[in-house]
């Protein structure tokens, strides 16, 4: 009986605590003349991630590529806005993901350069909050479906005939669909949540046997690992894109049904090596097979828009493009050059690079009524910015260790068309010796060249560094006939205002500034969290 009237006066209380809010609700919308649209308040948009895998920034039509035709995204672009300083914090696509997902730079991570292979765990602890929690936490429907590449489980090396967790199911994701590693590596399998996609404890993977799996240039590792024959008929490379489409428009689809937002975080397999385009792609670019896959991942990104337009959520819907890393000097890159076509339109260097080509990326976002259509933006924004403002849409608050390297990028989103949120990005190419800072239009690079790849011949997949220049047609005022010259400084100072391309390393006219952006990096590199208050 006494429960019973502690209820009744329970259930009172919060009805009149209901009324109240209501009525609080009504003064503040007569109190304001205009209502300003806050995204905390009213129905939350849906939040797509669009994160394409080593796309430059000249391989997008409407960043001024010729040779391939990317409709899709030059629509998207039409109807949102354009970034023309956005960077990847990592040139590297495992960091880079690290990024995204933790709104924290790699380096703290520790040991966090290189992409990881199909015997490394999970790189992020499940206790930190993610990009994918701070979703949930807003109330949103999660998932992630595409290539995950930042491991699974705990265990070295990883036990594929096992759960595999923890992995995106532990870090936030309600559900996962996609390629476990990436499509260059082992294995060649689909991943639905915690299972491999055909797998049979009768038919269980082997190290070290040779995968029945197809063949193609620039896809390694078949010696790796074996076995689960099922498993790895369910993947056809050529089908991926397909595949993976379908599978976020049924999500999609069922999601727009519901009552709650939704966020997709979709990580397309392409353009990364190997190209493995369906064969309808097939000579459809001027730029060979790296053309080809680029504009099926145009066709992707189309696919996705058509399906949030078919289920009534486009209006609702934050649409995000942007890449992990810039285009790589792989086979089909070089091929794509002699061609014709800039992977990285004018900048200097290629994917793991600390230069420009490295890791400035194309970046789009569209949001009907927010984000003024049809526009462009010089602010300098990055991957890493994106947890924070997941949380600024979803109206919450991130503690300093949470996120602690992302700013909120609704300010330049839907602001004037340049609207600085950072005035400075740490940034990780593939080795540690040459982390950079961008600061303003300064960018400090910590030792000589890119810190890339650097195999010396044409044909080789590795190609990059000072030896490609002769092939690329980089030009750069310390590097000669493809080699360094001697006595060249043995750091770097650009100013990217003047000289966007790199071409000349003004760090002995500017040593004040070089000393400064270095003991800025130490220091950031140094605290647990990015200089700033958000
Ligand atoms: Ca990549």
């Amino acid at each position: 009986m006494f429960l019973f009237v502690l209820m009744k006066l329970m259930q009172a209380k919060l009805s009149i605590m209901n009324r109240m809010g209501y009525v609080y609700l009504l003064f503040c919308c007569i109190s304001l003349p205009i209502l300003e649209v806050h995204p905390a308040s009213g129905s939350k948009p849906n939040i797509v991630i669009f994160f394409a895998d080593d796309v430059g920034y000249g391989d997008v039509g409407c960043y001024g590529a010729t040779h391939i035709s990317t409709p899709n995204i030059d629509r998207l672009a039409n109807q949102g806005r354009r970034f023309t300083d956005a960077h990847s914090a990592s040139a590297v696509c495992s960091p880079s993901r690290y990024a995204l997902i933790t709104g924290r730079y790699p380096v703290r991570h520790g040991t966090l350069w290189s992409p990881i292979f199909l015997r490394r765990p999970l790189v992020i602890d499940p206790d930190r909050k993610t990009i994918a929690d701070v979703a949930k936490a807003g109330g949103y429907a999660t998932t992630c479906i595409g290539k995950w590449h930042l491991g699974f489980g705990t265990k070295t090396p990883t036990v594929w005939n096992a759960e595999l967790k923890p992995g995106p199911l532990e870090l936030g994701f309600d559900s996962f669909f996609g390629i476990p590693v990436v499509n260059s590596h082992p294995p060649f399998v689909f991943i639905e949540n915690h299972r491999v996609l055909g797998w049979d404890p009768e038919d269980p993977f082997v190290y070290k046997k040779t995968a029945k799996t197809r063949i193609f240039d620039e896809k390694f590792g078949i010696n790796e690992i074996g076995g689960a024959d099922a498993a790895h008929a369910l993947y056809d490379d050529e089908q991926v894109g397909t595949e993976l489409v379908k599978r976020a428009d049924d999500w999609i689809s069922e999601q727009s049904k519901k009552d709650h937002p939704f966020f997709l975080y979709f990580a397309s397999h392409a353009i990364h090596h190997p190209f493995t385009p369906a064969p309808r792609w097939k000579g459809s670019s001027k730029a060979g097979p790296y053309g080809d896959f680029m504009q099926e991942l145009d066709w992707m990104l189309g696919e996705i828009m058509r399906s949030l337009k078919e289920n009534g959520v486009d209006d609702n819907t934050i649409l995000i493009f942007t890449s992990d890393n810039g285009g790589m000097l792989n086979r089909g890159g070089q091929e794509a050059i002699r061609r014709g076509h800039r992977l990285n339109g004018e900048m200097l260097g290629f994917k793991f690079d600390a230069w420009e080509g490295g890791h400035r990326v194309p970046f789009i976002a569209k949001w009907p009524g927010h984000i003024p259509s049809g526009t462009t933006s010089d602010a300098l924004v990055s991957n890493i910015d994106l947890m924070a403002t997941v949380a600024a849409v979803s109206g919450q608050t991130l503690k300093a260790d949470e996120g602690p390297d992302s700013f909120n990028l609704l300010p330049a989103l839907t602001g004037k068309e340049h609207t600085p949120v950072r005035d400075h990005l740490l940034i990780a190419p593939a080795r540690e010796s040459n982390l950079s800072l961008r600061k303003g239009d300064w960018m400090y690079i910590n030792a000589q060249a890119g810190g890339g790849f650097g195999a010396k011949k044409v044909g080789e997949h590795a190609f990059g560094g000072p030896a490609a220049f002769p092939f690329t047609g980089n030009k750069n005022s310390d590097i000669q006939d493809g080699k360094i010259i001697e006595g060249a400084p043995k750091t770097q100072l650009y100013h990217l205002g003047r000289d966007p391309r790199q071409s000349t390393n003004v760090i002995r006219d500017y040593p004040e500034v070089a000393k400064q952006l270095k003991a800025e990096m130490i220091q950031i590199r140094s605290q647990s969290t990015a200089p700033h208050t958000r």
